[in-house]
């Protein structure tokens, strides 16, 4: 092949690409040097008119080329379980070094899979969303939900990759939950919107497993936790309708009554249905008595399980009104639907369907929170590795540091989400092996909406930060960016607003008649105890003591005035522990023998922030009937004004 250098212009572009781009009428790079062209003078002046033809010509195109050679690279991950250190040292600290080696060589294969195969999947998800039909050709009512093959195919790599089942065989004991949470994390970003359909998924077998797996139920709970692509289902949890989101209670006006075989025939309309492709689901509905009436309220709901077609793949009574129009997490049918009847099973005690259903919340929860950490991981790899590639103002990103700074400060996030995460499924693994003390399960009930309503906010904060790293870049849809972000957006939102699970959190407290303030006090106590060990920890230690001493005296001063005040007081409260614990956990981490210096830097900076919000807001005098009286004015206007 011929390739000829140009000193005119750049010494590295060649005649060969140019003419390959069909650019050049002659095919000669003589004809390109200013120089050396015979010539009559009668041809001169044409000539002359030629080659400044020639070297305009010249001078666009090797801009372009120019712009061609700044193209920029795209960020990429490598094995996802190999360059998350963070994730790493956890397990080696953890895992007893058997379950440490079964695990590693699992991880580091199911690392590979996700870049080889499951991420071209996951793309494919995002451009091929679920399409509704809802009349065949001759205008009958089929209600088909068409997904792509890909989405199919992730079922079967769920399945195939055990990432339900492996909770519930309990290979490792109280280490199996951890193992699965991390598979789930590292599949989350790559799973093109199946992890919701598996939050679910592992949320209606923990319900059913809490039942003591009736006979009625074996072979859904088979299903749910199958490592077999042909048997494995996947479920639902069809709990809002029109009147109610987060209001259950009052908000669901679905009925059931009961047939002569002893099985519920459901009326109504489910207003949210997620991964509404699903096999089966839970559903919340009131029991109507012969006179079809019904009790209102919580204690007037009961929980369900039903198929939603049958072996023919008919519906079960239920009609689709329509897919829901979404701003992230479209990969996913979300629907509208009827139900006409629908068989159902009653599966709890009549009146104790949310109670029952909670512990389905719980699991899902926990897999929102797992979505979070997964979510801020990717956006800060990519980020990380953009900056590695990027050329600005003469030198690499990463050499800018204010640009580093901000990535660091992303990064501190990410680190603390992730070892609350650890901590949560580490207590569960523990709750389901009976292996937890009751201390231990009272602190998991706390941490689990604390953690969920902590790490939405990170989430999507980081998203937001993240993106914008990119420049421009990151706002252009086929990079593939505002698809994290936007996913990342629902994650504050399903499975219990900020605002709600703040309220869960003292629910908690109610409960337990404040016995979980106690544990969760003491557990903090014991790793600071352990960190103080580690003299660069110090000021870390000193500041997390301080929160503390000021929590603990917010909680003394709320006095009579508790239920206003707790109720203003819930979110600052619920970021207080969130901060408390996970700035506890860091140094923890932090103080482990083989820790590096960055696990010391990562503490240090997170207990640099606000660390007891609610007490600095306390003391402003946010939560007092005053300051409900002036968000009211601010917000809908003082009428006295
Ligand atoms: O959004 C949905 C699906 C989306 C897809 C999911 C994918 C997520 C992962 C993605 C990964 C990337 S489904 C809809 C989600 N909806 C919600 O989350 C509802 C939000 N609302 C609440 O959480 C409320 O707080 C309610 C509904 C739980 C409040 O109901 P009640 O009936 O007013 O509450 P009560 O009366 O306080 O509680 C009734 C019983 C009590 O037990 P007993 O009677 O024994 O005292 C409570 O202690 O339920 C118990 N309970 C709980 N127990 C309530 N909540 C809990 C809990 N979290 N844990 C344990």
């Amino acid at each position: 092949m011929f390739a000829c250098r140009l000193p005119l212009w750049r010494s590295t572009v060649t005649c060969e690409s140019w003419q390959s781009g069909h650019f050049l009428p002659w095919g000669s790079c003589q004809m390109l040097s200013s120089k050396g062209i015979n010539t009559t003078v009668g041809q001169e002046q044409q000539a002359g008119m030629k080659e400044k033809q020639v070297l305009e010509d010249l001078q666009t195109h090797v801009a372009r080329r120019d712009t061609e050679a700044l193209f920029q690279e795209q960020p990429q991950t490598g094995n996802q379980y190999l360059e998350d250190t963070l994730l790493r040292s956890y397990l080696k600290t953890h895992l007893p070094p058997k379950v440490l080696e079964e695990v590693h060589q699992d991880l580091e294969r199911f690392g590979n899979r996700l870049l080889t195969e499951i991420q071209h999947l996951s793309w494919e998800c995002e451009l091929n969303p679920p399409v509704f039909r809802q009349f065949d050709a001759w205008g009958r009512r089929v209600d088909h939900i068409h997904t792509c093959s890909a989405w199919r195919r992730m079922k079967e790599i769920s399945a195939e990759e055990g990432l339900i089942a492996e909770a519930y065989e309990k290979r490792y004991s109280n280490w199996s939950r951890l193992y699965q949470a991390v598979k789930l994390y590292l599949f989350s970003s790559s799973s093109g919107g199946f992890s919701c359909p598996l939050a679910m998924t592992d949320g209606a077998a923990k319900v059913i497993e809490s039942l003591g797996i009736p006979g009625s139920l074996k072979n859904a709970f088979d299903c749910l936790t199958s490592r077999d692509p042909e048997k494995f289902w996947t479920s639902g949890q069809w709990m809002t309708e029109r009147r109610g989101g987060s209001d259950v209670a009052n908000g669901t006006e679905t009925v059931a009554r009961k047939q002569p075989d002893g099985t519920y025939c459901l009326y109504g309309f489910k207003w949210f249905t997620s991964a509404a492709d699903s096999d089966m689901s839970l559903t919340l509905a009131r029991i109507a008595d012969a006179e079809g009436q019904c009790t209102q309220g919580s204690r007037g709901l009961s929980l369900f399980f039903l198929r939603v077609r049958d072996e023919e793949g008919k519906l079960n009574n239920i009609q689709v009104q329509r897919l829901k129009d979404k701003l992230g997490t479209r990969q996913m049918a979300t629907a509208e639907l009827w139900l006409q009847g629908a068989r159902a099973e009653l599966i709890s005690a009549e009146g104790r369907g949310v109670a029952t259903i909670s512990s389905m919340l719980n699991i899902t929860r926990i897999h929102n929170i797992i979505g979070a950490v997964a979510s801020m991981r990717r956006m800060i790899s990519l980020s990380r590795d953009y900056a590695c590639k990027r050329v600005a103002f003469g030198k690499l990103l990463k050499d800018h540091p204010l640009h580093t700074q901000t990535i660091a400060r992303m990064e501190v996030q990410v680190r603390g989400a992730f070892l609350l995460l650890m901590e949560i499924v580490r207590l569960l693994g523990l709750t389901e092996t009976n292996l937890a003390s009751e201390q231990e399960q009272l602190l998991l009930r706390l941490l689990i909406p604390v953690a969920k309503l902590y790490t939405g906010k990170q989430a999507s904060a980081v998203a937001v930060e993240a993106m914008e790293s990119f420049g421009g870049q990151g706002y252009m849809e086929d990079t593939g960016l505002p698809v994290i972000l936007r996913d990342a957006l629902v994650l504050s939102i399903w499975e219990g607003t900020t605002n709600i699970l703040s309220l869960d959190v003292l629910r908690s407290l109610a409960k337990s008649q404040g016995q979980v303030m106690a544990v969760f006090l003491s557990t903090v106590q014991k790793k600071l105890e352990l960190a103080s060990g580690t003299e660069q920890l110090s000021p870390a230690v000193q500041r997390a003591r301080e929160a503390i001493g000021s929590l603990q005296q917010f909680m003394a001063a709320t006095g009579s005035e508790r239920a206003l005040t707790m109720e203003l007081a819930a979110r600052d409260f619920s970021y207080s522990l969130a901060r408390i614990y996970t700035g506890a956990l860091l140094m923890e981490h932090a103080a482990r023998p083989d820790a590096s210096s960055t696990d010391v830097c990562a503490a240090l900076r997170w207990c640099n922030q606000e660390l007891c919000p609610v007490a600095v807001e306390s003391g402003r005098g946010s939560y007092g009937a005053g300051a409900a009286l002036q968000d009211s004015a601010l917000v809908f206007g003082n009428s006295r004004l």
